[in-house]
């Protein structure tokens, strides 16, 4: 969709784009002084996008222990990631990278692009960890261990069952959930949260994020990765590729719908999770994303542009999260209007309707039972454009001004 169309279409998320793209220039300014900070603090732009924004609000003690956590497990990532390390070469420094962390002398060249740089300066990763309390190295180093075995272990090992796919999320994201737990508590701003229902914070975004992906990882150079669980597809395909081909179409969103059926069971556990932050700038932390995720599934679910390109929230709906949630009425809005989103989508010849209903209604029900529901009206259900003189003038005046405002050197 074009600016002018997105606008007149949902003209309410006019001014959180705007004031996301201003905040966005604002950060580009605010880079640290000493060389390991400004490197660090420019590598997490550069590799996650909002992210980047949600981490700048933290307090700064508790934000330069999570960037370099981030950083850190982006690190180990491109290390799983690249197929051109042989395996005999990767596994021992999967398994050892929690003791590099410590090492400014260390060195290992793989990954592309900002993850090739990351890689190339990790020293300067290295020497920021240095400089966080004991309390913080200690979550990260124990995180980096456990993360690094699990990923060895499934360099040798493929996603075949319903337990593997738990297992594999539970090593890449699950950790991440738990370790960010340990570093809440050790800023002193929260309680120290369940193993459980931080797994299950971890668990919900990555299967999201697994599902979104199906193309790009099924289309990896020089050869496919592939999260799917064999016990899933298997039920739908003889091979996961055949659902890139339009003839496999009905089969293959099937499968699409088995999976976000799955990663629903979830959240109720990251309601829970959420409801327990006292801190303000954790708990937006820790919403934003989980808000994009259940988005992200109810944009999946019964779409079969997955297995044609990339789908993504509207950039405008993106900065809406970002801005308007403050709070767990807020949350339970964002769940109930997705999981209604879903609702709608579901086909009663759909294999697993009746598991899904269940689910989405279940989410529902605690959503409402709260007490708290906030409905924001996130305008999911696509309407036909409906060009309305006044509206067209209001908003070409209103893109002008922007434009001034954003070209003008003050
Ligand atoms: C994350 C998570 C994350 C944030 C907040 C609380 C969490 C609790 C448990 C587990 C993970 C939690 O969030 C990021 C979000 C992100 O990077 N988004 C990308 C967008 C995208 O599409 O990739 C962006 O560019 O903004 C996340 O996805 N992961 C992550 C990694 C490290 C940390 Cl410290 C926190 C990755 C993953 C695999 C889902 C855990």
């Amino acid at each position: 969709m074009g600016l002018v169309a997105m606008i007149l279409e949902h003209p309410e998320e006019l001014y959180p784009l705007v004031k996301l793209k201003m905040a966005a220039a604002r950060i580009e300014k605010q880079i640290p002084a000493e060389e390991h900070w400004a490197f660090s603090y420019t590598m997490l732009r550069k590799v996650s996008r909002s992210f980047a924004l949600v981490i700048q609000q933290l307090g700064p003690e508790l934000r330069n222990a999570i960037c370099i956590f981030y950083l850190v497990l982006r690190a180990l990532d491109t290390v799983e990631d690249d197929t051109s390390i042989p395996t005999e070469i990767k596994v021992p420094i999967l398994e050892s990278f929690h003791r590099h962390i410590y090492d400014r002398d260390w060195h290992f060249s793989c990954g592309t692009k900002d993850y090739k740089v990351l890689m190339d300066k990790l020293h300067l990763v290295s020497t920021a960890f240095l400089e966080l309390e004991t309390s913080y190295q200690e979550a990260i180093e124990e995180i980096t261990k456990k993360m690094g075995a699990g990923m060895a272990k499934f360099i040798l090992k493929e996603v075949e069952t319903v337990d593997d796919y738990d297992e594999y999320c539970h090593y890449v994201a699950g950790l991440v959930g738990l370790g960010l737990s340990k570093l809440f508590y050790a800023s002193r701003l929260e309680e120290l949260a369940s193993d459980s229902l931080s797994n299950s914070m971890g668990l919900f975004l990555q299967k999201t994020n697994i599902i979104r992906d199906y193309l790009e990882d099924i289309n990896e150079i020089p050869k496919s990765r592939m999260f799917w669980p064999r016990e899933i597809w298997n039920k739908y395909a003889n091979k996961l590729e055949d659902f890139k081909y339009e003839e496999n179409s009905a089969k293959a969103v099937q499968c699409l719908n088995d999976l976000v059926t799955n990663a629903l069971m979830h959240a109720e556990d990251c309601l829970q999770y959420m409801s327990a932050l006292k801190d303000l700038a954790i708990f937006r932390f820790c919403a934003i994303p989980q808000i994009m995720a259940i988005g992200t599934l109810a944009l999946c679910y019964n779409n079969v542009e997955i297995f044609r390109g990339v789908v993504k929230m509207r950039r405008g709906l993106v900065a809406r999260v970002i801005y308007q949630t403050k709070n767990m009425s807020d949350v339970y809005g964002a769940f109930y209007e997705f999981s209604s989103l879903i609702k709608s989508k579901v086909d009663a010849s759909d294999p697993n309707a009746s598991l899904t209903l269940k689910r989405v209604e279940a989410i529902q029900r605690t959503c409402m039972s709260s007490g708290l529901l906030n409905r924001r009206g996130y305008h999911l259900y696509e309407s036909k454009l409906r060009y309305n003189s006044v509206l067209i003038m209001v908003v070409l005046l209103l893109l002008s001004i922007l434009f001034a405002t954003l070209t003008i050197k003050w």
